[in-house]
């Protein structure tokens, strides 16, 4: 081969690199190429080695031809490498790229339950009054939830409350422990711990083995107050439940007050607002009385404060214990106390 043959054989071969170099789109078509071209067995690797072959006066021109035709398509590999590399990165931007014109996903929010709300409104009322809120346990002891309120063991006040006792009794076969029927078993826990004066509201959950019908759950909330003090009179009561449903349901809404019994209160009384459904007039859901009762209350029996070591001559006191969920309903018009518990969305919704 003489020199001049070799020059056009490295032009035509370049020139075709190049043009293929062009055509390649990824990373891998470039490899190939190089591996083609640039590679140990590669168009050009041989075609240097034939340079060899040429004579001793011919070797220099045509070695110095190989050589730039190798740099030139090292270089415009090299170049084609980051313009490949280039745009890979804008294709992945493009597709990573956010439309903020899209719509949005909704998010479904959660609320509060109704009774969670109301819990929260009668307590915030009673700490604008100067009570403190406290919480007890649900599941407990004979001893709190009857005998400390002077309710003992046969007494047949136990049968106002309908007990879902716990399987377990003491050594002489008796049951102790049970699912609290009332939040009242607190008012003997903080008196035991604290000393007057007294002023405490605790919410909470109750558990009563009861039919269930459009005012009685067999669970249901309940609010236990108390305050005990030196001076605490009957009127003390009256004003702060007064003062209670006034902030609820407005001040024409009418209140009553009648003689009630619970051991642990002399005088009891319970409390009732007019029906909201009849106005008063008497209708299935306040059983023709035209009231419905929400709370009962009384003055702390003396035999309860001694039990856990006040002295009665010295401290009075007044306690009650509130149903949020028949406050809910007055408030809210709602007819069927078993909506609360039904986990029916549509009425749940509706707070
Ligand atoms: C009385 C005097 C005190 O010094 C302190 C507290 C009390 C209340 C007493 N511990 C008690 O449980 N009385 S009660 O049986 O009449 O219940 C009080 C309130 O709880 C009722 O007025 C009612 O609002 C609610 N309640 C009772 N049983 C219910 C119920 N709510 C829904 N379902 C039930 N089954």
């Amino acid at each position: 081969m003489t020199t001049q043959d070799l020059l056009q054989t490295i032009e035509a071969l370049t020139t075709r690199a190049l043009r293929e170099l062009q055509a390649a789109r990824d990373l891998e078509a470039l490899e190939a190429w190089r591996v083609s071209y640039l590679g140990r067995r590669g168009q050009l690797t041989q075609m240097l080695r034939s340079v060899g072959a040429l004579s001793a006066e011919e070797r220099p021109a045509g070695g110095a031809a190989a050589n730039r035709a190798k740099e030139a398509l090292e270089s415009a590999l090299e170049r084609r490498q980051e313009e490949l590399k280039a745009t890979a990165l804008e294709r992945g931007l493009a597709e990573e790229r956010l439309d903020v014109t899209l719509p949005g996903r909704t998010l479904n929010l959660g609320r509060l339950h109704p009774t969670t709300q109301m819990v929260r409104e009668i307590c915030n009322i009673f700490v604008s009054m100067g009570f403190q809120v406290m919480e007890g346990p649900e599941v407990e002891w004979d001893r709190y939830n009857f005998e400390m309120l002077n309710i003992p063991k046969e007494h047949p006040a136990r049968d106002m409350w309908d007990t879902l006792w716990i399987d377990r009794v003491d050594d002489l076969g008796e049951r102790t422990m049970l699912l609290r029927t009332h939040t009242s078993p607190m008012q003997a826990r903080i008196m035991e711990q604290t000393r007057p004066p007294v002023r405490v509201v605790v919410p909470g959950k109750c558990y009563r083995y009861e039919a269930t019908d459009a005012t009685h759950e067999w669970h249901f909330h309940q609010i236990e107050g108390l305050a005990v003090d030196e001076g605490i009179t009957f009127a003390d009561l009256k004003g702060t439940l007064y003062e209670l449903a006034r902030r609820i349901f407005g001040a024409e809404r009418k209140v009553r007050f009648r003689v009630d019994y619970f051991p642990f209160v002399e005088p009891g009384v319970d409390m009732s607002i007019d029906c909201f459904r009849c106005k008063g007039q008497g209708c299935s859901l306040c059983k023709n009385t035209g009231w419905i009762e929400i709370l009962g209350a009384g003055m702390v029996h003396p035999k309860v404060l001694e039990g856990v070591g006040y002295d009665p001559n010295v401290y009075t006191g007044f306690a009650f214990g509130l149903g949020p969920e028949r406050i809910a309903m007055l408030k809210y018009g709602i007819d069927d106390i078993r909506h609360f518990y039904a986990n029916d969305l549509r009425f749940l919704r509706q707070f």
